[in-house]
């Protein structure tokens, strides 16, 4: 199977049709999977622990017979951490480190004590912030569990000051995942639970007699966990629902092409469906990093994902200009933008739309993904247009605060009674009315 990359340039007369094409993304809506989903959310809400142990022994082939010996108590994780090899583990500690001082700052550029200010009436207003109760963190099991994402899940909420963080991860036929447990260990997570799918989105919505409920469920999953995670949004706060990863990198032609190529597959290779896009003003520089990608592709284990990935939704951009560059990035609203050109900030000034922006030739996406400190999970599908990367502020909420003054109650109460009165809503008026001076 060889690898065809799209080429546009934005010189051809339809080329806002043809990257309307490259960027089309349906998410399969598939009514099956909706079925199966409210039927194990309806069972784990009315029978607890018996559904979880029963679709778990059926799904995930993990007999056990009490709800308690589903979890992993704290001792394991720790051990699991110490276990490691030494390479391993300072290197997940040395991520974890700068993950938390990353988010330690954004803690306090977000505002975590809140304001309060007095008006002429001595009226005071304000604005409280407090961290979440309790979240539940899902950790896909098999092939895609990631310990990097435990990390980039439950740090945040431990900065926050959320003091329950429940993990939820699936371990079929009872495969431990020792890295995902040492991460957890690293990461504040305060109870884990041998549960997936749909069954674990529901315990942590409702609560069974072992499994605690939460405030809100963050984490990646399949489409099975997506969709319980859509249904039980309401009872529970949620994250974003991620689609497929996404890289687009603009670079000015100075770039190794070898580098760039590798950078594509970097994300290319996490899913059949991720996308992968290259721009530049240098047609010859394409040629180059297309030449670089079928060198480089037969050595790479994961090849035929990346060669399925870049073929349906990979592409290479002609533009005109780094101006132009910068244009048709916004239009994207990329997940991870690259920007591998001399003076990075220069061309950062003008990207408006873009989950995470890497400044540099040096700055290889994947460095984001692990250890460099900020958070990996990020808004894809375009939705960087209207959302941010998770963050502490995803664990905190906001209640607002009003003391009135006894000037402030005629001030305020006088306006209160002309809008309820024209609002046909007596009560309101006369509660305001009750407190103005006669
Ligand atoms: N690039 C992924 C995160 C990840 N990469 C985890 C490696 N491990 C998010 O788009
Ligand atoms: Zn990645």
């Amino acid at each position: 199977m060889t690898v065809q990359i799209r080429k546009l340039s934005t010189t051809q007369p339809d080329f806002q049709k043809q990257l309307t094409n490259v960027l089309a993304f349906e998410e399969k809506e598939d009514e099956s999977i909706n079925t199966v989903v409210a039927n194990v959310l309806a069972d784990v809400k009315n029978n607890g622990d018996k559904a979880v142990l029963e679709y778990t022994r059926r799904f995930d082939r993990l007999s056990v017979s009490t709800g308690a010996e589903l979890e992993i108590p704290e001792a394991e994780c720790e051990a699991a951490l110490a276990s490691l090899a030494p390479e391993r583990r300072l290197a997940l500690q040395a991520a974890a480190n700068r993950v938390r001082k990353y988010h330690e700052r954004q803690k306090l550029s977000c505002g975590s004590d809140g304001f309060t200010f007095t008006d002429e009436d001595g009226t005071s207003l304000g604005q409280k912030v407090t961290p979440l109760d309790s979240v539940g963190i899902y950790v896909p099991g098999g092939k895609a569990a990631y310990p990097s994402s435990v990390l980039m899940n439950a740090i945040p909420a431990n900065v926050a000051g959320v003091s329950e963080i429940v993990m939820v991860v699936p371990t079929p036929d009872g495969a431990r995942n020792e890295l995902v447990l040492a991460a957890a260990a690293l990461s504040g997570v305060t109870r884990v639970f041998t549960v997936g799918g749909a069954q674990a989105v529901g315990a942590l919505a409702y609560g069974t007699e072992t499994i605690p409920s939460v405030d809100k469920i963050v984490g990646p999953g399949n489409a099975y966990v997506a969709a319980a995670k859509r249904r039980v949004f309401g009872t529970v706060g949620i994250d974003m629902i991620a689609g497929p990863s996404e890289i687009l990198v603009i670079c000015d032609g100075t770039t190794d092409p070898d580098w760039v190529a590798m950078d594509l597959f970097s994300q290319a290779e996490h899913d059949e469906m991720a996308q992968s896009i290259l721009i530049s003003p240098d047609a010859a520089y394409l040629d180059r990093v297309d030449a670089s990608i079928r060198k480089l592709l037969p050595t790479m284990s994961r090849r035929e994902i990346i060669t399925k990935s870049l073929s349906s939704r990979g592409a290479m951009i002609h533009v005109q200009n780094m101006e132009e560059a910068c244009e048709i990035a916004n239009r994207i609203a990329p997940e991870h933008l690259e920007i591998s050109a001399e003076n990075p900030q220069h061309w950062a000034n003008l990207i408006r739309h873009a989950g995470s922006i890497f400044l540099g030739r040096f700055t290889s996406e994947a460095l984001g993904d692990y250890c460099a400190g900020p958070n990996h999970v990020l808004p894809t599908s375009r939705t960087a247009r209207f959302s941010s990367p998770l963050g502490v502020y995803d664990f905190q909420k906001r209640s607002s605060l009003i003391c009135v003054s006894e000037k402030g109650a005629q001030t305020l109460g006088e306006i209160a009674v002309e809008l309820a009165t024209g609002e046909g809503l007596e009560a309101h008026a006369r509660s305001a009315g009750l407190r103005l001076q006669k």
